[in-house]
């Protein structure tokens, strides 16, 4: 008997250098396998260069656990993050359900609006603009000429342009906006699940005479991570350590995000 009747995670950032958190993934698999319905819901790796990616071991390594895990599920959905986009075929292939960017209809009995977060951050200018150019180029064509080699320079040295870091300081002005956690409320999402800020929170917005409650699961860290679990139709944000799933006191607001060490998740 599963323990739930849903997972969601997102933000595992998981490269050839992060050993433990992939130690993680791994232990998290065991523990969730055989859950119904599980949805990833991006920035699954540091970044992906798309099917050249499986060229070297580590993107065999992800997308074996990848398709392992939809294995033991009745169904898996795949929402890309703004880092992993380039996964959809492999997701695909993996046994997931594919959605560019939103899942919105039923999980495990409720209706719900799934997405990465990135696009609730509507007043980061900067990034929704990078955002529109960067998704229209043509990768999948691209992808034919382009080396595993200098797919992996390019991606690392657009990595290294980022100014998440930056952006994660100030909340107000680069976090989730209510506008377009309203909109969705107002199509029906009666929960909404993102990741991408990597401070975890939950959140009733309202529009109209409809509500809906949005959870914004966390980063993984080396010693946990807050994920999102669902058993009997309650969605709610638990901590996995490694071994357990525990309760974790959501916030009702988007806090400063503190990088690695002092963001311990155990302590919540
Ligand atoms: O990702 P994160 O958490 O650091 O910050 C995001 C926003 N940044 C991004 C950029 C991604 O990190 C990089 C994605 C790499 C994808 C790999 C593609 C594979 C290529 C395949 C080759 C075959 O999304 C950041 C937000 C933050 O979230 C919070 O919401 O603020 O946005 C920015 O930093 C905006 C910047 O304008 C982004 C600029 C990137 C640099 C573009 C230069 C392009 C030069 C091309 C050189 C080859
Ligand atoms: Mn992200």
């Amino acid at each position: 008997m599963p323990e739930f009747d849903g997972v969601l995670f997102s933000d595992l950032h998981l490269s050839e250098d992060s050993p433990e958190l992939n130690a993680l993934f791994e232990a998290f698999i065991d523990r969730v396998a055989g859950t119904p319905e599980i949805a990833c819901l991006g920035d699954l790796t540091q970044y992906w260069i798309g099917k050249r990616h499986l060229e070297n071991d580590f993107g065999q390594y992800i997308n074996s656990l990848m398709t392992k895990l939809a294995k033991g599920s009745d169904r898996a959905i795949w929402v890309p993050g703004n880092r992993d986009f380039l996964f959809d075929t492999q997701a695909r292939k993996a046994g997931y359900e594919v959605y560019g960017n939103i899942y919105e209809g039923r999980f495990a009995g409720q209706r719900v609006a799934l997405e990465h977060g990135d696009r609730f951050c509507s007043l980061d200018r900067k990034y929704q603009r990078f955002r529109w150019w960067f998704r229209k180029i043509p990768w999948r064509f691209l992808e034919i000429f382009v080396s595993s080699k200098r797919g992996h320079r390019w991606a690392l040295k657009i990595r290294s342009k980022s100014e998440g870091k930056t952006a994660r300081k100030n909340p107000s002005m680069f976090g989730i906006q209510s506008e377009p956690v309203e909109r969705l409320v107002a199509r029906g999402a009666e929960t909404i699940v993102c990741g991408h800020v990597h401070t975890p929170f939950t959140r009733d917005y309202q529009s109209g005479e409809r509500h809906g409650r949005l959870h914004v699961m966390g980063d993984w860290h080396e010693d946990g991570s807050v994920v999102c679990v669902v058993k009997d139709g309650e969605f709610k944000l638990m901590t996995f350590d490694g071994d357990n799933f525990m309760d974790f006191e959501a916030p009702t607001e988007q806090k400063i995000f503190m990088p690695s060490a002092e963001a311990s998740v155990s302590g919540h």
